[in-house]
């Protein structure tokens, strides 16, 4: 049996220097340890050996089996390297080559006018107020003294969900406030509004900053100052302005802000419809029927309201001539901002 092991183990050591691959190697592993290996079957023809010679013939093969379990798994280690090696020459993966480098992601530019607006409210003294934005008809509508039969209801203008509505704009966020807190108030609502529009400067969700200030004392006078304020302050000092009289159901009286043509300098051009302006926001002084539905005293409180799309400050900043670039989301567009 010794004789026997010797032989097995001159053969072993002749074959696994020939051994190149992982394969290979499991072969050898299989022929020598595995269920039909010499190992195995040495085990089994120990058993016709006497009793007392039995234990040390035992002893012999668990010490052959060791040192050939040994010899392959230094073997693998060897291989594995090589082989490491081998797929690092023929993938050709140089290391010494410099990294492909990332591209960071940027704020979408919505959201940095966005930023931009609220921080320049900020600094005028409003703070952020948010609300819902599915809406019962009497915060989108009946508080802000909007009758049943006001265009802005009509169902082409309004995403109806059963009995509630998708906002459509952001003033039921100022009833929200009203109701909850006493005044003075300076606040602004920013977020989605949702109308049934859809063309080159219509999207059916946009975004809109509404701002409410209400005090003792309060002329429209302080409303043109606070939108010249932050008009100079996103559209440079230089800017132009104009208010128009308008109508809101939420405020009387009305204006409409126009500047003065960004495209042709008030020149007239196709942008401004050759009349030189643009419209930027809408505002006015808080009709009475809007603190009434509120619980405020209008005999002592007066307000000033205004609202505004981020869209076309956008648009009009960077001169964007179609509103839907802002929700395709391609990179090429995005990365300018
Ligand atoms: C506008 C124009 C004018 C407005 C009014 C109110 C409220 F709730 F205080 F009555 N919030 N926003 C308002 C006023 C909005 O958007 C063009």
């Amino acid at each position: 049996m010794i004789n026997k092991l010797k032989q097995y183990q001159d053969d072993f050591d002749l074959l696994i220097s020939k051994v190149s691959s992982l394969k290979e190697l499991a072969e050898l592993r299989s022929k020598f340890l595995g269920k039909k290996g010499c190992v195995s079957l040495m085990l089994i023809e120990m058993r016709s050996l006497s009793d007392d010679q039995k234990p040390q013939a035992g002893k012999h093969i668990n010490e052959f089996k060791k040192n050939i379990a040994t010899l392959i798994q230094e073997k693998t280690q060897v291989l594995e390297k090589t082989s490491d090696q081998t797929s690092v020459r023929t993938e050709g993966f140089d290391t010494t080559l410099p990294g492909r480098g990332n591209s960071p992601g940027s704020i979408h530019p919505i959201s940095q006018i966005m930023d931009e607006v609220i921080s320049i409210f900020f600094s005028l003294g409003f703070r952020v107020e948010e609300g819902p934005e599915i809406e019962s008809d009497f915060y989108n509508f009946e508080a802000l003294n909007i009758p049943k039969d006001h265009p802005a209801r009509d169902m082409q203008d309004t995403f109806y969900i059963g009995e509630e509505v998708l906002r459509t704009h952001t003033s039921p966020v100022q009833i929200h406030v009203m109701e909850n807190q006493k005044p003075p108030l300076r606040i602004i609502a920013p977020g989605k509004v949702f109308r049934c529009d859809s063309d080159i400067s219509h999207t059916p969700m946009f975004h809109q900053i509404e701002g409410l200030m209400v005090d003792e004392n309060l002329s429209f006078g302080d409303l043109k100052g606070v939108m010249n304020s932050f008009l100079y302050e996103v559209f440079g000092k230089q800017t132009k302005t104009r208010f128009r009289p308008s109508f809101f159901p939420f405020t009387c009286p009305s204006a409409e802000v126009d500047i003065e043509c960004v495209m042709c300098s008030g020149q007239g051009c196709r942008v401004c419809s050759k009349t030189g302006w643009l419209e930027i926001l809408g505002c006015g002084m808080v009709d009475p029927a809007v603190f009434k539905s509120v619980d405020y005293d209008p005999e002592r409180w007066l307000g000033f309201a205004f609202g505004l799309g981020i869209e076309r400050i956008a648009m009009l900043k960077y001169k964007i001539n179609d509103i839907r670039l802002f929700f395709e989301n391609d990179l090429r567009f995005l990365k300018q901002f």
